[in-house]
């Protein structure tokens, strides 16, 4: 019996599971001192998917892994079929001479590497050397993502985290081939990404005593986002940049009186209330500050999504929501972005590029299945199913519950293209969890909340719908316990899952 970090993976023993995996025993592929890297010729992107290969398997292995053009067991190569795999698909074989990974771009690559690396024993992750016996179980993986966009939101404006928090978390994610991270820049309590010409906005509503129990001084410097919008690229994730509006902006009105109705300052709110604070749908200051701040946040934002939020706007009365959002969206096209919007926003008429993304928990929502009909894309994000801020059980010390508990099951649970009469699979964009930050104080609580419920979301997203059974997920999601641990991440230990033991408690 082997050591439980050496527990040899099946073919298919992946999150998520891959569309189709032919195993052949015979054809075991092992890693060696003398194991190279080839790339595909001429391609920089291949070489620094080579490069972080490389750097994922050298620590436990001690193996130097050089990574070139010319020769090596394991190759990345971009001679994929475009029409078969798409941007992100990948073929993977596996044989007793090496690896071949075939991709039509270098997103396919990145994602075969992610796969690659859960098909190695959970010592793989270990920081120092291991003893090895670095084995790849052989056969052939044709794998292609089911939605385009698979997300995850961390919220930074009720609690901020730092850059290098944020980096921590991308690094995590893209495990399970998450590819769209959205990070909450401003509400009521904070606002956490610095505006050139709006120095208040996070001199005051950034500074220290800001966020929920005044727990979250911080906020991203241009520099800051531009590194994380780099970082997150490097590893084919897309920023969704998010300034909420016209509700959940009693930070900029601290910052900037004027942006009130009477232009009397409001006061820094630290608790965890919604639905009090509306910008004033009747002032020109009120579209000369967002055009300001659409056009920075555009310039700063590589990826083509610009998210306005314009959920829980209850300070704020039907005609002047429609007032403001009419004014807004020509704005953010102005500067070349397509709008997200919490599905509120369906309930004004969108441009069909516009994107409504679905959050909450009622059985039907008419504005969502119009703006779908009028060829709108929707995110699916039901708050019973994927806000990862919701308890797991009573018992939980973290998150809220407003939308009911969500153990693993109940995240797993669930499909897309079933959540919404009128919503079906070709109008879905894809699908994300979102993470509010009310009760979370530390990196570690994030993990908790992230792990292992996101890993559901993301199979939900990538893997066939044919593919979709609870007991092959959980039993696959039971061999993370010892990666996990290797990796320092916090998880929730839920009592549904087999986890599986090794690695440092
Ligand atoms: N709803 C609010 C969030 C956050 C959340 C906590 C949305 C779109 C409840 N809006 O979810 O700001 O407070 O679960």
């Amino acid at each position: 019996m082997s050591e439980p970090a050496f527990q040899r993976s099946g073919l298919g023993d992946v999150i998520p599971v891959p569309a189709d995996v032919r195993p052949d025993p015979a054809a075991d592929f092992t890693i060696g001192p003398g194991t190279a890297i080839r790339t595909a010729p001429g391609s920089a992107d291949a070489a620094r998917i080579g490069e972080l290969l490389a750097a994922l398997l050298r620590p436990a292995t001690g193996y130097a892994l050089p990574v070139g053009e010319e020769r090596g067991e394991i190759a990345l190569l971009l001679d994929g079929d475009g029409d078969q795999d798409g941007d992100e698909g990948y073929r993977l074989d596996i044989a007793a001479s090496g690896v071949t990974v075939r991709a039509a771009a270098p997103a396919g690559l990145f994602a075969a590497v992610q796969t690659l690396r859960q098909l190695l024993p959970a010592a793989i992750e270990a920081a120092g050397l291991q003893p090895g016996a670095w084995a790849l179980p052989g056969g052939r993986i044709v794998d292609r993502p089911r939605f385009a966009y698979r997300g995850v939101m961390l919220d930074i404006a009720r609690h901020f985290f730092t850059v290098d928090e944020i980096k921590s978390y991308l690094d995590s994610v893209v495990q399970f081939k998450i590819n769209h991270l959205h990070l909450h820049l401003t509400d009521d309590q904070g606002w956490r990404l610095e505006i050139d010409g709006w120095p208040r906005l996070t001199a005051v509503s950034g500074g220290a005593g800001t966020g929920v129990d005044g727990a979250g001084p911080g906020y991203l410097t241009r520099a800051d986002y531009t590194d994380l919008v780099t970082y997150a690229a490097e590893r084919f994730v897309t920023i969704v940049p998010e300034i909420d509006m016209p509700g959940h902006v009693n930070a900029a009105q601290v910052a900037y009186p004027e942006l009130t109705a009477d232009g009397v300052a409001v006061a820094p709110r630290t608790d965890t209330e919604v639905g009090y604070s509306s910008f004033v749908a009747g002032k020109e200051e009120t579209y000369a500050f967002i055009e300001d701040v659409v056009r920075e946040v555009a310039a700063l934002t590589p990826g083509p999504y610009l998210h306005i939020g314009g959920d829980e706007a209850q300070a704020t009365t039907a005609e002047d929501y429609r007032t403001f959002i009419q004014r807004v969206l020509p704005l953010v096209a102005k500067y070349g972005k397509r709008v997200i919007g919490w599905h509120e926003l369906a309930g004004v008429e969108l441009p069909e590029t516009a994107v409504a993304q679905y959050w909450r928990i009622e059985a039907t929502d008419e504005g969502t299945a119009r703006a779908a009909a009028n060829g709108s894309k929707v995110i699916m994000s039901p708050a019973d199913r994927t806000y990862l801020d919701m308890k797991y059980t009573e018992q939980s010390l973290l998150g809220l519950d407003w939308a009911g508990l969500i153990d693993v099951e109940r995240a797993y649970g669930w499909d897309p293209a079933d959540r919404l009469p009128g919503v079906g699979e070709e109008a879905l964009l894809g699908v994300e969890a979102p993470l509010w930050s009310e009760t979370l104080r530390s990196l570690a609580d994030v993990q908790t909340m992230t792990y292992p419920r996101l890993p559901a979301v993301a199979e939900i997203g990538w893997s066939p719908r044919a593919t979709h059974d609870w007991e092959s997920f959980r039993d696959r999601l039971a061999a993370f316990a010892p990666r996990w641990r290797r990796q320092g991440i916090a998880f929730h230990p839920s009592p549904e899952i087999p986890w599986h033991p090794g690695a440092p408690e």
